[in-house]
């Protein structure tokens, strides 16, 4: 079908097997001009705490959330879906039962920006004006940057999957179980990635698992890293390489995969000191984390991002750099921290009170330490759980030593971190776990 006839389907709201459409105006057909006080880019983690939060205390319709797809994953159980602990099914719900019914619902992308115009043009050609915007857009897999990943993830038999895409992640636990020893490789690419300790904690899980079914004795687990460590922050290092050491796993560092010849079952990997030093593996299962980057509608608005494409904000305030309506909250913009759940958590409420300042023409006063958590799985029961804000610095809430291994933390990742998520954090009524600490940990830094 073209183009231009799905796009008349769409407005007119014909009911599809891509779903309702909820315009059912002759009008729309037209291409429309929208205004409001505040336009929220993405409907994910992000978007919708701040929709939530806006929707709130602003007139009904006052928030317009734009975003085109009809699901909401999830994302911190793709690990676990991977792993065989639990399915995609149970990662999404949809995009309209997360909403704020308060907030207008466009479901279409960003196309551009006008900065200084203030407003946003979508795909289907529609404008929308803002006074403010709060840009959520995440991060998106950039397959086409290793030649022969696409066709490999797409063949069922190709034994290559990848745990961060909604798509393949139950692909990873075929292949896990299908693995009956021989090279079973994972990688870290050279970019920006969301959730930096998944790629690892798919190695543990599998080598777990590979050590139950007795293929371990057989099989050559590699965890192949474009890093110079195993993780960014000291503490953690420490554990995970006693982790590493304990399962035997090959780490190669400063190693990134260039090429996937699944044909073969061959990838061609770099060094990153050199990268005219190729190595070439063969694998019998190869699990890639993929270079990532921000959707087109950003890396393209040249005025408000860096040269890598992610929006300028400050890294306390969330503020843009050069527009004082503009903010941005999650794994799109260029704050230094790690881009996690538990990140956009602390971070919704930093934006939260200071978008409010700027409405009142004020400055942004509230901070955001660069807090971020990552429970790193490191079997079916265990889980290091680490949170550090910005320069790698520790800020743990429980009362023990968290880079010890611990049953109680996975039992949090599995459980208690999800229903944070829904029930509370997307309605925007949390903003991490600091004021557990404060009650635990009174003295604490
Ligand atoms: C957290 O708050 C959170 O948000 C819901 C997560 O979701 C992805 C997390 O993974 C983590 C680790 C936290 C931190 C919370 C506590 C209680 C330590």
């Amino acid at each position: 079908m073209c183009y231009s006839t799905m796009n008349i389907i769409r407005k007119l709201g014909i009911k599809t097997s891509l779903g309702i459409y909820r315009n059912f105006s002759v009008s729309s057909l037209n291409n429309a001009n929208y205004s409001c006080k505040l336009l929220v880019v993405g409907g994910g983690s992000g978007g919708c705490t701040i929709a939530a939060k806006f929707a709130r205390r602003l007139q009904k319709n006052a928030v317009i959330v734009l975003e085109p797809s009809k699901d909401h994953y999830y994302q911190p159980l793709f690990t676990l879906v991977g792993a065989g602990v639990t399915r995609v099914s149970d990662t999404c719900r949809l995009e309209e039962s997360v909403l704020p019914t308060n907030a207008k619902w466009i479901r279409d992308a960003a196309e551009c920006i006008d900065p200084e115009k203030g407003f946003v043009k979508t795909k289907e050609g529609h404008v929308i004006n803002y006074e403010y915007i709060v840009i959520a857009v995440g991060l998106k897999n950039d397959y086409s940057k290793v030649p022969g990943l696409s066709e490999a993830l797409q063949d069922r038999n190709s034994g290559v999957s990848t745990i961060f895409d909604a798509q393949y992640c139950e692909n990873t636990w075929r292949d896990i179980q299908k693995f009956k020893g021989g090279d079973a490789i994972f990688t870290y690419p050279d970019t920006l990635i969301k959730c930096p300790g998944a790629p690892q904690k798919i190695v543990y899980l599998a080598e777990s698992y590979f050590t139950k079914t007795n293929v371990r004795s057989k099989s050559n687990v590699m965890f192949n890293t474009c890093l110079p460590v195993i993780f960014g922050v000291k503490k953690y290092a420490d554990a995970l390489l006693k982790v590493v050491e304990r399962k035997k796993i090959n780490v190669n560092y400063k190693t990134v995969l260039k090429e996937v010849r699944h044909g073969k079952k061959e990838a061609v990997f770099f060094n990153t000191d050199d990268k005219t030093k190729e190595t070439t593996m063969q694998y019998n299962m190869l699990h890639v984390a993929p270079p990532m980057k921000t959707p087109e509608f950003l890396n393209t608005s040249t005025s408000i991002v860096d040269q890598a494409g992610f929006l300028c904000v400050d890294k306390f305030t969330l503020q843009h750099t050069k527009y004082p309506n503009i903010y941005g909250i999650g794994d799109c913009t260029n704050t230094p921290n790690s881009k996690t759940a538990a990140a956009i958590a602390k971070q919704c409420y930093v934006l939260e009170q200071n978008l409010l300042s700027t409405m009142k023409k004020d400055n942004p006063k509230e901070k955001y330490d660069g807090y971020g958590a990552c429970p790193l799985l490191t079997s079916y029961s265990t889980c290091i759980l680490a949170e550090f804000v910005y320069d790698g610095v520790p800020r743990e809430t429980l009362p023990f030593n968290q880079a010890r291994e611990s049953t109680i933390a996975f039992y949090m990742k599995k459980h208690l971190f999800p229903a944070l998520y829904w029930n509370l954090m997307l309605k925007g009524y949390y903003h991490g776990p600091e004021f557990i600490r404060k009650i635990i940990n009174p003295f604490a830094n």
